[in-house]
């Protein structure tokens, strides 16, 4: 096969919006809750991840962005009863409840693993690429997300012949969806088939459990997006988190689990049944034809708290043009002494994975999010690479126009105070319809549709 045809791997890295700030809003999220009302530098986070972007052009790896959505979000207050010019909608809106506008102005889309599960290709019953947007309803700022993201989604994933981008899961409590942060795929190469292992945190249909955090994820909506892709008992299985990772602060299971073709990289703690999953995974393996690589690390070596505050797991592990794998991992990685013992032991051992790169992304993870929460994960192949909307792949070229166009529109200091102020509101709106242009997409946000 020719390296033309190939099938690889995009990363749609959530492009950090000019509202970043830290709220608390995600109780379970051990980050979110201890750096509540923290002063954010928007424009900090912004580079930290257009630094990642170019990262990975580095390593000769095609990249991608999905757009930051409009917060704060008015027509979002509008509904809710407020009403006047959308300066007075956010006016009153913040003087009866900061935290309800903290709610609508989170920047929270940035983390794109949480944006839509994708089912490749090579897959789904019909060879096109599956999304679905993910509704997130477990979050109230996070379930605000779904609708923009499917337009987004739609714009970008318009050919028909290539891409299904589903509606998302109703909003309701039975299913809860937290799109491809809960989903692994292991398979031979990027090329073949493979087994989708989706991770849920509750059955909603099931008796109570005792977590102490909520489980996000629901059975029922791993099931119905299995269903929705065209997947079947042979490519998808089902698998619980366990409640020992989501208590300690795992809210999504890719906190404490990364795979990239057939290396399945995860903590002890990150299932209920841990060697049931890899029978499971290793029965589809063989039909599939290839030796899955399980690299587990033992709780002894590697205790869980370390594992949620450094995010080894929530690191992007990447094939390498030139083979092997590489593991982009955050800064604190390295800084925990157990966590950078096991990747050295890991770089050392005999399986893929052959490189480490530690990047600073701490405006991102100081809310929860490390490198693997910021990128949506792709596989693509040369047809349907070239059917995804140009203007959102990037390059270096196109990475420098928007690191100025970030310098040109963000705030370095940004807390809630802020958030109510509607000339901060139309500095996010300039910025976007900026960001619209450079991106040359049509017009995805209400403030450019409805003419206000
Ligand atoms: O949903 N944090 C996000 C972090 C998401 C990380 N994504 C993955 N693990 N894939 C969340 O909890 C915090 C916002 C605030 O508190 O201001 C937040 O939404």
């Amino acid at each position: 096969m020719s390296s033309e045809s190939k099938t690889v791997e995009m990363n749609f890295d959530g492009l950090v919006g000019p509202s970043h700030n830290y709220a608390g809003l995600s109780y379970g999220n051990i980050a979110s809750s201890s750096n509540k009302r923290n002063v954010a530098n928007p424009k900090a986070a912004a580079l930290q991840g257009i630094a990642k972007m170019r990262h990975m052009l580095d390593l000769g790896l095609p990249q991608a962005i999905l757009p930051p959505q409009e917060r704060p979000y008015v027509p979002g207050l509008r509904a809710l009863g407020f009403n006047g010019t959308d300066a007075n909608v956010l006016q009153t809106a913040f003087a009866k409840s900061r935290a309800l506008v903290a709610n609508y102005g989170s920047a929270s889309c940035m983390w794109t693993a949480n944006a839509a599960t994708v089912t490749p290709g090579a897959d789904s019953s019909d060879g096109r690429v599956h999304f679905t947007p993910a509704n997130l309803t477990a979050m109230p700022h996070r379930a605000l997300e779904d609708q923009q993201t499917r337009r987004a989604l739609s714009a970008i994933f318009a050919d028909r012949d290539h891409f299904t981008v589903h509606p998302p899961l109703a909003h309701t409590p039975l299913l809860g969806d937290e799109g491809a942060a809960n989903h692994n795929r292991l398979c031979g190469s990027h090329d073949g088939a493979g087994v989708e292992v989706f991770v849920y945190g509750r059955d909603a249909l099931g008796p109570k459990t005792n977590l102490k955090f909520p489980g996000r994820q629901t059975l029922q909506a791993s099931e119905a997006v299995a269903r929705l892709h065209g997947l079947n008992d042979t490519n998808a299985v089902l698998h619980p988190q366990s409640a020992t990772a989501i208590n300690a602060g795992a809210f999504h299971n890719d906190v404490v689990c990364v795979s990239n073709e057939s290396v399945l990289f995860f903590h002890e703690n990150a299932f209920d049944d841990p060697n049931a999953l890899e029978s499971d995974v290793a029965r589809r393996a063989e039909i599939f034809g290839f030796r899955p690589h399980f690299i587990m690390a033992g709780a002894d070596a590697v205790p869980l708290q370390d594992v949620i505050s450094s995010y080894l797991f929530n690191s992007q592990l990447v094939t390498l043009p030139a083979g092997g794998m590489a593991l982009i991992l955050p800064t604190q990685v390295e800084e925990t002494a157990s966590t950078k013992a096991f990747v050295d032991q890991t770089l050392a051992g005999d399986n893929p994975i052959t490189q480490a790169h530690y990047l600073d992304l701490r405006q991102s993870m100081a809310n929860g999010g490390g490198p693997a929460c910021l990128r949506l994960r792709v596989a693509l192949d040369a047809k349907q690479r070239a059917a995804v909307h140009p203007g959102v792949i990037m390059d270096h070229k196109k990475l420098d126009i928007l690191a100025t166009w970030v310098n040109t529109h963000y705030r370095d200091r940004l807390s809630l105070n802020h958030l109510g102020d509607p000339k901060f509101l139309q500095e996010t709106r300039d910025a976007l319809d900026a960001l619209t242009r450079l991106l040359d997409l049509p017009n995805l946000y209400d403030f450019q549709r409805s003419g206000t």
